[in-house]
């Protein structure tokens, strides 16, 4: 059985851990998003890919969510010497996590795609599952505020995501081909999961890739997603504030209404309960269960509750 999983960062690796109590890593295709990922200090860093590298091998910071455990600071501090100059200050690499950075810069600067180089980081950390980013291209998220156009990270990090958006565009995405096993890994898995991520700005990036979405559709009796949005709030991040904002419904229905040509089952939590029918009614089943994954052991009772829903379909596309 194979499974493909549609990934951001942080709700998605935290999936993806619970995922792995459950079925063999060397099972499992992630599709990583690729639109957060940035260049400072001449350095290319790729957010999801390496939450999702850290979280499934246990090397995460956990209060955090991103970056590395046991993380020190020094090279942050030795940058405000260069602050006047223009360092950028703001977005804080870690003396460890700079090694995956360097590493990365150098073999793209050496010709590697960064499928390869995704690959080698995923094997140095000792993972089983193959982790694609969706495309080898440039694809950048900007987002519209009242301060103009911004970068991704300026917007969630500098401004910590306190401005309200009234746009999202994907740079890049008119010409960006899917990674080389993208396609395969949406149309020949078993099942396919878009993880508990913002629909917008973490999963939006991967489906304006030409031929993702339209691979999604083509298996969407096999395909299911889990709601990132609880009881009318997002367990991180700003993807209610942002659904709100850019006229979607920051609710399971407003999830149900986005998903809906894309996956066949939404699995929503206990809490949203009373809106399993309003879901129903955008044409997608629905499964209600605990999601919240912050407390113990309910990873592993969310994969077993998605991939049951699998079981449960007819798979014909
Ligand atoms: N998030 C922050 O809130 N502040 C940071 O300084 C920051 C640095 C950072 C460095 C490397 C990395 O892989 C992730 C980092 N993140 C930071 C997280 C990242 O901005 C977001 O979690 C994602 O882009 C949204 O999924």
């Amino acid at each position: 059985m194979r499974t493909t999983v549609l990934a951001g960062g942080v709700g998605a690796a935290r999936f993806l851990r619970g995922l792995f109590q459950v079925v063999d890593q060397a099972d499992v295709t992630v599709i990583a998003n690729t639109g957060d990922d940035s260049v400072f200090h001449g350095l290319h860093i790729s957010p999801d890919i390496d939450t999702v590298v850290y979280t499934t091998s246990g090397a995460i910071d956990p209060e955090r969510g991103w970056g590395l455990a046991d993380e020190s600071w020094r090279t942050m501090e030795s940058l405000q010497r260069y602050a006047e100059h223009g360092a950028v200050t703001w977005f804080n690499l870690g003396d460890r996590d700079l090694a995956t950075h360097l590493w990365r810069t150098g073999r793209l600067a050496e010709g590697c795609s960064l499928t390869t180089v995704t690959a080698e980081l995923a094997a140095a950390w000792e993972l089983r599952y193959a982790l694609l980013p969706v495309t080898d291209d440039l694809l950048r998220t900007f987002v519209d505020t009242a301060e103009g156009e911004l970068a991704f990270q300026e917007y969630f990090v500098r401004l910590q995501h306190s401005v309200p958006v009234t746009g999202v565009r994907f740079a890049g995405s008119e010409t960006a081909r899917p990674a080389p096993a993208v396609l395969d890994a949406i149309t020949k898995a078993d099942r396919v999961v878009i993880a508990p991520s913002n629909p917008l700005v973490s999963i939006g990036p991967l489906l304006a890739v030409h031929g993702v979405g339209d691979s999604l559709r083509a298996v969407r009796r096999r395909c299911s997603a889990i709601s990132p949005i609880v009881a009318g709030a997002a367990l991180k991040g700003p993807a209610d504030r942002m659904m709100a904002e850019l006229g979607h419904e920051p609710s399971v229905v407003g999830v149900a209404r986005l998903y809906a040509p894309f996956v066949s089952t939404l699995i929503i939590d206990l809490a949203d309960a009373s809106r399993a029918d309003e879901v129903r009614a955008c044409g997608v089943e629905v499964i209600v269960t605990d999601t919240i994954m912050s407390r113990p052991g309910v990873g592993a009772t969310l994969a077993r509750a998605t991939l049951g829903t699998h079981d449960a379909t007819d798979w014909a596309p």
